[in-house]
């Protein structure tokens, strides 16, 4: 990149030189953040060759089959913040209950995070991610879940995510613009390659698991029959992009324009992805860059958690599609 290199670690002390930025306790923590992704980065790219490839043999708290590189991920991702001291609790896709990790006054966070999303990619060598949403603790003394962790996600003072593509991209916010780092493999650095992006307000892809369609909301099906059909002065049809891959897919809606949705189905009565670890915080980091996400009725980031496993139906990215789809799913049949 021409011009001044800035790594996220001199951007993080930027920030946080910033008199009135949310950030200002947050570097530590997203600095072991940015080393968990470096070291999973590695890990995913030699999956194959290290043996890493495959299931574990378990099944998480969610139901889902773990693969073994699930379970090492979270490993690196608790290691890593354990090692600050600035997380009292954890809440993983792959751990049954909260870990408490921290009871001193320093501890000031809690983190929920989906350390490897989209592991179904794994075996073939498609993309995956982590994701991280950091709330500031309710109070002091034991963590208390109801009052710590069950939270609307417009507590976060900070969200993002890690895209293990062709290349490793960190975007986060913490509350004051989106930024993404590209990990610049030479130097083992994240560096500033997004500088305060902006979500298109349109786009012209969608991305959905339409094997569900029969099972989905009439507005959502008439949403995409709306979709499909030829008016070039709108730039329809759309097309469709689908990696199956949560972050893969919304980094494409977020940098390019247009949105992902995982609507309720029959199999998934209250859609498939998890508010705590999976919509909330990349709501945050949407609606910080400009776009949207919502169940479909309400937004995201004002759904506060009943559990921390709990799933919501999501649709996410960029303004105007997500207002079209709420729009569909309001319409009487
Ligand atoms: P995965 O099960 O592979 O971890 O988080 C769940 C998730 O992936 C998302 O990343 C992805 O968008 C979605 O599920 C894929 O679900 P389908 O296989 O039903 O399409």
């Amino acid at each position: 990149m021409k011009g001044r290199r800035i790594t996220l670690e001199r951007h993080l002390r930027d920030e946080a030189g910033r008199a009135r930025s949310p950030a200002a306790g947050l570097p530590p923590l997203m600095t072991a953040l940015a080393g968990a992704a470096k070291t999973l980065a590695r890990q995913v790219r030699r999956a194959a060759l290290s043996g890493s490839l495959g299931y574990s043999g378990d099944v998480n708290v969610t139901g889902d089959s773990q693969k073994k590189l699930d379970v090492t991920a979270n490993e690196t991702v608790l290691d890593a913040v354990a090692s600050t001291g600035l997380v009292a609790a954890v809440v993983s896709e792959e751990l049954k209950g909260a870990k408490a990790l921290s009871d001193r006054e320093e501890a000031r966070y809690i983190l929920c995070t989906d350390p490897l999303d989209g592991s179904s990619n794994t075996d073939i060598n498609g993309s995956v991610g982590t994701i991280f949403g950091i709330y500031p603790r309710a109070g002091g003394g034991p963590v208390d879940e109801g009052h710590d962790l069950l939270r609307r996600g417009s507590e976060q003072i900070a969200a993002g995510y890690v895209m293990y593509g062709p290349g490793t991209v960190l975007v986060y916010t913490a509350g004051d613009g989106v930024f993404g780092f590209t990990l610049d493999e030479d130097s083992d650095e994240f560096v500033l390659t997004h500088d305060r992006i902006r979500c298109p307000s349109r786009g012209h892809y969608y991305s959905a698991n339409l094997g569900h369609l029969k099972e989905w909301h009439p507005g959502i099906r008439r949403c995409i029959e709306h979709l499909t059909e030829r008016d070039p002065a709108t730039g329809r049809p759309y097309s469709l992009r689908y990696v199956g891959s949560l972050v893969a897919d919304l980094h494409r809606s977020l940098i390019e324009g247009g949105f992902y949705f995982y609507p309720a189905d029959g199999g998934h009565t209250n859609g498939k992805l998890r508010l705590l670890y999976e919509c909330a915080p990349l709501a945050l980091v949407v609606e910080k860059a400009g776009g949207r996400a919502s169940t479909g009725t309400q937004r995201i980031l004002e759904v506060r958690a009943e559990s921390i496993h709990q799933r919501v139906p999501l649709v996410i990215g960029s303004a105007l599609e997500v207002e079209l789809y709420e729009t569909f799913m309001r319409r009487e049949p």
